[in-house]
């Protein structure tokens, strides 16, 4: 039984798409969705500094009866009907070309609102995927190409110069300006389109965010720098910092000279699942305590259980085929995985970067076999260090000479390189907050990709910059009418986790995102719904974080435990200033 089907079956479209009844505009689609119009339509001239549109660039087609298929975060949505535009636009002074393009709603499915959706990876853009998720609740959305060279193209078409040295043209694009620039023209498009006036009596357009990972990143990106911007963001499992903690796994392994099977590191992880599902106080396969868990479980524990893998045939840039493997799990291998749980230390034994508890995977520990060896060989997944921290276009990452302290000196140097365009860890909000903005922050609590423990990590920066006069929960309490965390237990890198199906989902962020800003619904837990299992279906909140879920009979209490706080919010005191 698929997941998706079950998600298909379960939610009644009706439930979660509201009244279409206030409309900007009495007019059909065809009447607007025309090159003529739109063209009318589009920001003026000089409407944003440096920013040349190319009204010649501009295409335009009506689409009707559209079906929004459901993803894991949002109910899908049918027969929508949207003006499809697309056009480029230019920086003052240059050649480039950057490309927009927007789905505007139907007159009557629009609800006055507009959302800027995010892209994944090195990408800013997730296509029509993406965009469709706006028509879901009656908003126009937007992506950018980033000014990459088209809608297919990511970064490292444009990262690096002819010379080899970062384009930070480039770069800032990526970081911050392109989804500043297509949320700027969005937002006028928007209101032109929909017959909005100047003077300040038109019913007011919301403006939102939407993404996950790369797209969470580019999310906060706005909210650190835009204070004004958006009236909501929902950001998930944001990439918020440079990626050196992928390379902590093979690091970790050339240190100790133990190279495990993934098969065997996968053991170990479902070992740790298993002893500590009841700490959460509810046995249903879900970590919901994975702080606890890393204090619970030594990997020791798991020497001599058998695992068994049948052949895996990954694509080559993810480390190739593997054979299958059957074998007990060694010494080594559990030394491996309680290296890696402990956290990435430098000699003089501070804290380089985040890292993931014990009932997390660990995709970037994952070894490659060597079919003519016959033996497991390391496998970084350098790409993103190797291109904006080393400046080279390779996936090769030789660990000959790398240390705990090399990859130190590579979090300093992305510091030093990329940290004020791309990293987005400014922990100051005060615009944004004072603004009227809501930030509804989400991250699976079982992310091997990007660990939880970086979301909390800055959630409490911004509440101790913010309010620097208060005791923790008191800060808490503040930050919470504004900005909330949630960890989604057991889940995984923006999606739900095989190895954990039975958690709960939040299956409807930006109604959760909208319901606040629209309607003051400020929600104290996350609507969320159990994926599998015996309780598939039901409704199972999601704890505001730091709050931490504890079970009793059948009851959820949402908790303090300064357990949490301990291991979810360490100092990354490696480097001897502040980092978030
Ligand atoms: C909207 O259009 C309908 C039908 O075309 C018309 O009956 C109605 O009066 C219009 N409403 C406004 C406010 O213009
Ligand atoms: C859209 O679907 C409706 C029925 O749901 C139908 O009446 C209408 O003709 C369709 N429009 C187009 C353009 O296909
Ligand atoms: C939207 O417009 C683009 C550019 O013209 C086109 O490639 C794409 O197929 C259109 N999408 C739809 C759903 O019409
Ligand atoms: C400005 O608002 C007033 C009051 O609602 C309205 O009567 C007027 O038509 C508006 N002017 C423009 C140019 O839209
Ligand atoms: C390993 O798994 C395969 C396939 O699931 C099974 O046929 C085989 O008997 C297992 N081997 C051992 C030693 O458990
Ligand atoms: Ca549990």
């Amino acid at each position: 039984m698929s997941l998706r089907l079950t998600f298909l079956a379960g939610i009644s479209l009706a439930m979660v798409t509201p009244a279409l009844s206030i409309c900007a505009r009495n007019t059909s689609l065809s009447t607007v969705c025309t090159a003529e119009y739109v063209q009318n339509a589009l920001p003026a001239a000089g409407f944003l500094k440096g920013v040349n549109l190319d009204v010649s660039s501009l295409t335009v087609n009506a689409v009707y009866n559209y079906t929004v298929p459901p993803t894991f975060t949002h109910p899908g949505a049918v027969d929508r009907s949207f003006c499809n535009v697309t056009f480029s636009y230019s920086h003052a002074g240059t050649n480039d070309k950057t490309n927009l393009w927007f789905f505007l709603p139907s007159p009557d499915q629009f609800q006055n609102r507009y959302l800027s959706t995010g892209g994944a990876s090195i990408s800013m853009t997730l296509g029509e995927w993406g965009l469709s998720v706006g028509l879901v609740y009656g908003a126009v959305s937007g992506t950018t190409d980033g000014g990459f060279g088209g809608f297919d193209k990511d970064l490292s078409s444009v990262a690096l110069r002819a010379d080899g040295v970062l384009n930070y043209d480039a770069i800032a694009a990526y970081g911050y300006k392109a989804i500043h620039e297509m949320s700027v023209v969005g937002k006028e498009l928007t209101r032109k389109f929909y017959g909005g006036n100047t003077n300040g009596t038109q019913t007011k357009i919301y403006s939102y965010f939407n993404g996950c990972s790369e797209g969470g990143r580019e999310g906060l990106s706005q909210v650190q720098k835009y204070g004004t911007q958006f009236d909501g963001a929902a950001i998930g499992a944001p990439a918020i910092r440079d990626t050196v903690h992928w390379l902590q796994g093979p690091v970790v392994e050339k240190t100790l000279n133990y190279f495990p099977p993934p098969c065997e590191l996968q053991r170990i992880t479902a070992d740790a699942v298993a002893a500590c599902d009841s700490l959460d106080g509810k046995t249903d396969g879900v970590v919901g305590r994975s702080d606890l868990c890393k204090l619970h479980y030594d990997a020791t524990a798991s020497i001599g259980n058998p695992y068994n893998c049948s052949a895996v045939d990954r694509s080559p840039f993810q480390g190739g085929p593997l054979p299958a493997v059957q074998g007990t799990v060694s010494a080594e291998a559990a030394a491996v995985a309680n290296e890696i749980w402990k956290g990435l230390f430098d000699s003089k034994n501070r804290r380089i970067t985040v890292n993931n508890f014990p009932s997390v995977p660990l995709p970037n520990a994952e070894t490659a076999f060597n079919p003519f060896t016959g033996s497991y060989v390391p496998f970084p997944n350098a790409g993103v260090v190797n291109l904006l921290i080393r400046e080279l276009y390779t996936f090769d990452f030789p660990l000959d000479d790398v240390t705990y302290d090399t990859l130190r000196d590579y979090v300093l140097e992305g510091m030093h390189k990329i940290g004020y365009p791309i990293a987005a860890v400014w922990p100051d909000l005060e615009k944004y907050r004072d603004n009227g903005g809501k930030v509804l922050h989400w991250h699976g609590e079982a992310d091997g990709t990007v660990p939880a423990i970086s979301s909390t990590i800055y959630h409490d920066a911004v509440r101790k910059t913010m309010y620097p006069g208060l005791g923790l929960n008191e800060g808490y309490e503040q930050l919470n009418e504004w900005y909330r965390l949630f960890l989604v237990p057991g889940a995984g890198h923006c999606d739900p986790n095989p190895e954990q199906p039975n958690g709960p989902f939040p299956r409807d962020i930006l109604k959760s995102v909208i319901d606040w800003v629209e309607d003051d619904v400020n929600p104290e837990r996350l609507p969320a719904t159990v994926l599998g299992g015996p309780e598939e279906g039901t409704q199972q909140p999601i704890c505001s974080w730091p709050l931490r879920p504890k079970w009793t009979g059948g009851d959820l209490e949402c908790v303090f435990d300064q357990v949490a706080i301990d291991e979810f919010v360490p100092a990354l005191d490696s480097i001897p200033v502040p980092v978030y």
